[in-house]
């Protein structure tokens, strides 16, 4: 990684550009993702890494401000025409592959012209990222909007040397298979163009491996596939976290600051969660749970506080902003079902934080409820226990995150099940600090040792060694 340098492919880049007649201001975006690869230690590299990655900027705005953007990364954004980029973005990766690959299929709102500006994008794409590649560069192909990309890549340039890896869940092949088979193969073709593919976990692997078997009739060994005339080879890199970030940010000022206005406003216990706009991040039943707890456990009424971040997302796609207002209708019914003339339990905010402001909530909070219905990862829950230099507060996760793997002194809870989910609650707001401390204790220690520095350099060295191999066929 140090010597060869690195093409970094992801939907989104790290910033937006906006604009109003006087000034125009860089906004970084937030997100797992952005999270992950901006946290990346490239201050080793011989080469300056290129990330590129569509725009929701116009070419004027970047012409006349790109000198505002930070200068880590050369960034090449890649100019969508509207009509490719609506149906690439909301149709295809929104609507049909997210809902699909986190077991949402009666979400999934398939058309084939869809599908067709989702090839388009990854075909616009491939013809940047060719313009850019030298040889030895290492290219490195984030998430599902890219599925075709790798092989796209491949066709023009045999050599290259190309990971690729998914951020959310690879589904079992009973959903795939809803999917027209000249779609699924499309996609299945596409992914093995890379020499690896990398996964949050292992049974996302096996997933993958299964439908490349069943679909194309391709078996594997030990993980590794013989495509066309290259092996191919997956491997699960649970993500990690900047671990020191988050750790050694307890003491900085402006944390502190925000953490004792919250136990100032607060002086009950805190509960609080922090998700993207989305269905799959379970907030309507975590809602539902919380209204069980409140009922089933009324000893805590006025003496405790959930507050619930909702960052903005997607909210231009319809089942997002109906979503929005569930959760609206939702809160102001709980408050309104449990509020006394001097409480409320819950404090809804519907806004992006700033980092000092996350870092108070999660280092001021009691529990932290974390219940998606399915996650790739999450890494709100790592950082969380990393956060945690006083070692004290109680992580309530959904076993259906990829995290859950890793996090196993948590409280783990179904999320579906909104009583289990209120009596680990209970559970979690009555334990004890040695206990609390003693969890805490293996998590940090647990997820300190593989960071997100150690998870990008472990993806390299194998995506090095799988290219170097790659057009042996006896390796599989
Ligand atoms: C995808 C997969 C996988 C969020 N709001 C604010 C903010 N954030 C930061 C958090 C965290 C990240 O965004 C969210 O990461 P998650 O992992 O929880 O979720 P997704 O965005 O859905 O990420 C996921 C991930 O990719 C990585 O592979 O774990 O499963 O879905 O880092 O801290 N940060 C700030 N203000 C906010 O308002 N500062």
């Amino acid at each position: 990684m140090k010597n060869n340098r690195l093409i970094i492919i992801s939907y989104r880049l790290p910033f937006s550009i906006k604009t109003d007649q006087k000034t125009a201001t860089v906004q970084s975006s937030s997100g797992g993702l952005v999270t992950a690869v901006k946290s990346l230690d490239l201050s080793q590299s011989a080469h300056k890494p290129i990330w590129i990655g569509c725009a929701d900027f116009t070419q004027r705005q970047w012409e006349k401000h790109r000198h505002l953007v930070d200068d880590d990364f050369e960034y090449v954004p890649v100019f969508l025409d509207k009509a490719t980029q609506k149906g690439f973005y909301n149709g295809f990766s929104n609507s049909v592959l997210w809902p699909l690959f986190h077991y949402f299929p009666s979400y999934v709102d398939y058309h084939d012209e869809h599908l067709r500006a989702y090839q388009a994008a990854n075909q616009q794409v491939c013809e940047t990222v060719v313009e850019h590649l030298q040889p030895n560069d290492e290219v490195w192909v984030h998430d599902y909007h890219f599925l075709g990309l790798p092989q796209l890549i491949r066709e023009r340039v045999p050599t290259a040397s190309i990971g690729f890896f998914l951020h959310i869940p690879f589904p079992s092949n009973e959903m795939l298979r809803l999917l027209p088979k000249r779609c699924r193969d499309y996609l299945l073709t596409g992914l093995l163009g890379a020499n690896l593919i990398g996964f949050h976990t292992n049974d996302y692997l096996i997933h993958f491996l299964e439908s490349v078997q069943l679909n194309l009739g391709l078996p594997h060994q030990m993980a590794k596939i013989l495509y066309q005339d290259h092996c191919v080879q997956g491997q699960a890199f649970p993500i990690g976290i900047n671990y020191g970030l988050y750790h050694d940010a307890y003491d900085e000022p402006d944390v502190v600051a925000e953490r004792a206005e919250l136990h100032q406003a607060y002086p009950g216990k805190i509960i609080f969660s922090v998700d993207r706009l989305d269905y799959t991040k379970g907030v309507m039943q975590r809602l539902d749970a919380l209204e069980a707890f409140l009922q089933t456990h009324s000893e805590w009424i006025g003496k405790l506080v959930f507050i619930l971040v909702v960052i903005p997302s997607r909210d231009e796609i319809q089942t997002y902003w109906e979503r929005k207002q569930m959760i609206e209708q939702a809160v102001g019914r709980i408050n309104g079902k449990f509020a006394t003339l001097t409480w409320m339990p819950i404090v809804y905010r519907y806004a992006s934080l700033s980092f000092p402001q996350l870092m108070g909530l999660y280092t001021a909070c009691d529990v932290a409820l974390i219940t998606p219905l399915r996650d790739g990862m999450n890494l709100v829950a790592k950082e969380f226990i990393a956060s945690r230099q006083d070692q004290q507060g109680v992580l309530v996760l959904s076993e259906l995150t990829g995290a859950a793997n890793e996090l196993g002194q948590a409280l783990m809870v179904n999320p579906l099940d909104e009583y289990e989910v209120a009596e680990r609650l209970a559970e979690a707001l009555a334990m004890p600090p040695e206990e609390q401390e003693r969890r805490i204790a293996i998590m940090q220690k647990r997820i300190s040792t593989y960071s997100v520095q150690e998870w990008a350099a472990d993806f390299f060295n194998v995506l090095q060694t799988a290219s170097r191999g790659s057009h042996q066929k006896s390796q599989v």
